[in-house]
């Protein structure tokens, strides 16, 4: 009796280790095929664009972007560049004059010395523009009022991220007195069509025809501004351009966010500064004067971060150029577009206010490529538009949910079971079509 029992014991045991095993079995069954048919860019709970259960705004962390991409300014004219060239500057209230150089080490002043993020004034490196008179008329200069006079060459100064940032600050630092006149611009494209960003000048009025300090109301969000800030202060060096100052949040709105939206900026010089000297009487030497009339800058920086359209809170540098990790069901460069299965509702960027997450088309394991279909957005209330295609497993429908004709529901089997629509088998004779009653088989 004793051994009977404990046989049957074992049995029991048995069973019960074999029907969780085939639990087990079914659900990693379930969980590979919803793996293979729920593409993985969707919620995560471990990054900032979700609370583990819903989408959240999420935004790459602010940086350095010249610093994190390793990329250099473009100058249309640098010192020393084709020869020697003498240049001048004021240290120590007296006129130092050296030669620019760009054939020899100890006398290069090139562009890569605007980002090469110096830590003290001790070992400041400069770039120099070299002197914007045109060489014809630099016999002509006599004194301070003919640099007045003159007319110059505008330099540029280019930088390309090679994809969008969202820009907050553009700081520069000079190595001598601000430009008289600059502007900073801006583009969102390879299409090299340049937005004014913002205007410098010692007048506003007669160099741009901009009044300065205009106000920034909900009217003129996008609007550059003319600053006289610094070019009116002949001994300041540092310019600092916070593109969101009483602009608003680009989080929140989408105004903002274009108008922070840059791939590359460009620094135009139109009009250098005259270096203040003390006034004791001695003059300027004409060749000191042309020698001195240029552009030298030792540290340019533009903060900012990638955009992402509020669906990636990070950038990843792949053979130099950013790309948005993408989350919230999108995909593409800035995640502008949803995944090919997350279609049932169109792209919509991120906003504080609302995640516009991509939805993914419910197509009950059955299919994984879906279309978004305008009528049947429509249709539900602007819920759900995901037109799912090529139903596998004999079912049809916009979900895959009803069974193709000739097939019927198995009531033992879930609506996403691969065997959910079995086959009618009606027998030829007695049966009017191959088709069957979709609810009973019948
Ligand atoms: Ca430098």
């Amino acid at each position: 009796m004793l051994i009977q029992r404990r046989i049957m014991k074992f049995f029991l045991l048995v069973s019960i280790a074999n029907s969780e095993f085939e639990n087990r079995t079914r659900l990693k069954v379930k969980e590979n095929r919803m793996k293979k048919y729920i593409p993985t860019t969707t919620f995560d709970s471990t990054d900032s664009c979700s609370d583990g259960l819903n989408a959240k705004y999420c935004t790459p962390p602010f940086e350095d972007i010249t610093r994190v991409l390793k990329k250099k300014f473009e100058a249309s004219q640098t010192c020393g560049i084709d020869q020697s060239e003498r240049y001048c500057k004021r240290e120590n209230e007296k006129w130092s004059c050296k030669f620019c150089d760009s054939s020899q080490t100890a006398q290069m002043l090139p562009t890569r010395h605007l980002n090469d993020h110096e830590k003290t004034t001790d070992e400041e490196t400069c770039w120099y523009s070299g002197s914007v008179i045109e060489p014809g008329q630099q016999t002509q200069i006599r004194s301070e009022s003919d640099l007045e006079k003159a007319s110059t060459r505008n330099i540029t100064l280019k930088i390309d991220f090679s994809h969008p940032y969202e820009i907050s600050f553009i700081t520069m630092k000079f190595c001598g007195p601000v430009p008289a006149a600059m502007v900073i611009y801006k583009s969102t494209g390879n299409n090299d069509e340049w937005q004014p960003y913002q205007y410098y000048a010692d007048n506003c009025l007669e160099t741009f025809g901009i009044e300065p300090n205009e106000e920034i109301t909900r009217l003129n969000q996008e609007k550059a501004l003319c600053s006289e800030r610094y070019s009116k202060n002949k001994e300041g060096t540092r310019v600092s351009f916070n593109t969101v100052n009483n602009r608003g949040d680009s989080s929140v709105s989408p105004v903002v966010q274009n108008w922070m939206t840059a791939q590359a900026i460009k620094i135009e010089l139109l009009k250098p500064s005259i270096w203040p000297v003390d006034n004791n009487g001695l003059k300027t030497p004409s060749s000191t004067l042309v020698a001195s009339y240029q552009y030298a800058i030792s540290d340019i920086r533009v903060s900012g971060h990638c955009q992402c359209n509020g669906h990636a809170d990070s950038c990843e540098i792949i053979d130099g150029q950013p790309k948005c990790i993408c989350k919230h069901g999108t995909v593409g460069a800035t995640c502008n577009m949803c995944h090919s299965f997350y279609q049932d509702r169109p792209w919509q960027r991120g906003t504080k206010a609302n995640p516009n997450e991509c939805r993914v088309c419910n197509c009950n394991l059955h299919t994984n490529k879906c279309k978004f279909n305008d009528s049947l957005f429509k249709m539900s209330g602007n819920q759900s538009g995901g037109m799912c295609q090529k139903c596998r497993h004999n079912t049809s429908g916009a979900s895959c949910q009803v069974c193709k004709p000739g097939y019927t529901p198995d009531p033992n089997k879930s609506v996403d079971s691969p065997k959910y629509c079995k086959s009618c088998d009606c027998h030829r004779v007695g049966s009017k079509s191959k088709n069957c009653n979709k609810s009973n088989g019948a």
